[in-house]
């Protein structure tokens, strides 16, 4: 059975959690599936988890695959779990997946990039070796999200197009866990906080199975100390948390990214059933026609649109990569970043809760085209499972419902007011917007949302190379989108490539002076917009350097990063330092 929540795996007094991480077997070939590790050709028949598989191999064959690849491994289940409830969580596969557990099919689930669950136990056998297949496809059509479609060349090789600027990496690119519970147990969880004076309000709504009148509820707030702060025995209700220590977004708060929990206990008579930890932070948004509030302040947003991209592993979660970036996004001082394509892996997500960054939280809706019904509800679908994931997140402020969709088209206006209406049918609390290259004056999709996020690249796509045009471009750009809709204006896009290392005098594109150039403009016209409480913030494309498609437009991947693609810093990186940290001062 498929979970109705998406909880994290987590071990605890009553749940036990084993990593399916490692080496598994893998091949391209269906028929080789049942010997395959009976094949001795290592670079072909092995591949770690998580990692896309794209780049690991020497093999063309491997990183331009198109459809479907196996992996395999066996796994031990210990026999204390035979009276448990055994679960198996899959933190993201791109983009299909089918999981057999001791060949009968354990769940199914499409769209990449977010979390699948289901419980397992019928399947297993305990205290022995079990074995699992997943099978991964990576075709995206006009009805998947992200889209695409499949031509066959003259080769008569397949070959995956789509318009999207990044490579597109597959395989199983997030942790797999396996995790127990009792028969007893908390399914899901929801919070909404708000503040009221000097205190908390934590309203939260809990999704328990197996709860009988034998078994007794209790659930308890702990502060960062694990002390409890307020209490209840019910299954929904409204706490309050006196002289709460709320979820601050500043550098300059000396407790950034506050985090409270929310802790569930089920117990029968003085067994404990379950114990569930939920870390959530207290804070209230608001957004107006002319601002946007965070806990009654004001919020100017700076920061990056960013990729989950490295050099071998693709898309796959690298602990040392994600620390290293969360440390150079507090040395730049910035205080967000959009999850540009698609979600972001919930190791980074905590990561954002717990530091303060704010997260533009995006589907995986990139250059959405060709609406057609079937799209529409993969897109809903998409945007479900990323609100059932990240609702609790206090560093999600905002949800982006695509990226540079064609909505300069007619078909797109019913489109996005289905798309807008079903987020607000699952959240209000947080504004939508969509990251947007459209022309303001043509496009269907502004009147849908609440924040309107603007892609532009004055200097670089528009009127390459002129310099003296962006000031004046931009103000009036971001002006006419505001005063087309009175709305609050956010850049969600702009920059320039700049080759490391590449040094031209005077300035020319492709230079590390010329990224330089183009982005000292855009402050200018930044800060002259921020006179307007409607122009709330900036966000560079992109954090760092990242691979994409073959491009006669683009050297070894996109270049537009202000850190390289090994997380070092361009000249760029040390200008933007100089901005961000003047901003922290003034405003934080
Ligand atoms: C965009 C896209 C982004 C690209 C970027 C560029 O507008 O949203 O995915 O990578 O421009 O550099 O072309």
């Amino acid at each position: 059975s498929a979970h109705a929540g998406i909880l994290q795996a987590k071990s605890s007094q009553t749940r036990e959690v084993l990593s399916l991480d490692g080496l598994w077997y893998f091949t391209m070939n269906a028929s080789l599936v049942s010997t395959i590790e009976e094949a001795t050709d290592v670079d072909l028949n092995l591949m770690p988890v998580p990692s896309s598989y794209n780049d690991i191999s020497t093999k063309l064959s491997v990183r331009d695959h198109v459809g479907a690849v196996w992996y395999k491994r066996t796994f031990f289940v210990p026999s204390s779990w035979n009276d448990k409830k055994v679960w198996i969580r899959f933190g993201s596969v791109c983009y299909n997946a089918s999981v057999t557990i001791n060949d009968e099919v354990a769940v199914t689930h499409s769209i990449g990039h977010l979390p699948f669950a289901a419980e397992i136990s019928s399947l297993l056998k305990f205290g022995r070796e079990n074995s699992i297949i997943v099978e991964v496809n990576n075709i995206l059509t006009s009805t998947t999200i992200p889209q695409g479609n499949v031509e066959t060349l003259i080769s008569g090789r397949e070959k995956q197009f789509f318009n999207f600027d990044f490579f597109n990496y597959a395989g199983i690119d997030r942790p797999v866990l396996l995790y127990s519970t009792n028969d007893a147990y908390v399914d899901d969880i929801d919070i909404k906080t708000d503040q009221s004076g000097k205190d908390g309000l934590v309203s939260y709504e809990l999704a328990l199975v197996g709860l009988d009148p034998s078994t007794s509820l209790e659930v308890n707030i702990l502060d960062k100390r694990g002390d409890v702060v307020a209490l209840s025995n019910e299954a929904a209700d409204t706490l309050i948390v006196e002289d709460a220590q709320l979820w601050w977004p500043y550098l300059m708060d000396p407790n950034p990214g506050y985090l409270y929990t929310l802790e569930v206990l089920i117990k029968r008579g003085e067994e404990l059933v379950d114990h569930y930890k939920q870390p959530f932070g207290i804070r209230h948004l608001e957004y107006t026609s002319d601002q946007f509030t965070i806990n009654g302040r004001n919020i100017y947003i700076r920061g990056f649109s960013r990729h989950e991209d490295s050099d071998i592993r693709g898309k796959g979660l690298d602990l040392p990569l994600i620390i290293r970036d969360h440390s150079l996004i507090k040395w730049i001082g910035a205080n967000c970043y959009r999850t540009s394509h698609y979600p972001y892996a919930d190791e980074i997500m905590d990561l954002a809760d717990q530091l303060g960054i704010m997260i533009i939280d995006e589907v995986p809706a990139v250059d959405t085209d060709d609406f057609n019904d079937e799209l529409m509800e993969n897109h809903k679908q998409s945007l479900t499972e990323l609100h059932r994931r990240d609702k609790n997140r206090p560093a999600v402020v905002i949800w982006s419902i695509s990226n540079e969709p064609v909505t300069q088209k007619n078909e797109s206006e019913a489109y996005f007011r289905q798309i807008a209406a079903h987020i607000k049918s699952l959240d209000t609390s947080r504004p939508i917007t969509i990251a947007n290259a459209a022309q303001f004056d043509v496009e269907h999709s502004g009147q849908f949302l609440d924040i309107l996020g603007v892609n532009r690249y004055e200097g670089w796509y528009q009127n390459v190379g002129q310099l003296d045009g962006i000031y004046q471009r931009i103000i009036e750009y971001a002006t006419a989108w505001h005063d087309l809709h009175n709305k609050p204006v956010l850049i969600t896009e702009y920059g320039a490539d700049a080759e490391e290392g590449l040094s031209y005098l005077p300035t020319y594109i492709w230079s590390e002076e010329f990224q330089n150039d183009v982005m000292s403009e855009y402050f200018k016209a930044f800060d002259e917009l921020r006179k307007e409480s409607w122009f709330i913030g900036e966000l560079i494309w992109n954090f760092a350097d990242f691979r994409t498609d073959q491009d006669i437009r683009r050297v070894g991947g996109n270049k537009k990063g202000i850190f390289t693609r090994s997380r070092q810093p361009k000249q760029s990186a040390f200008l933007m330092r100089k901005r961000y940290w003047q901003l922290a001062y003034e405003l934080d």
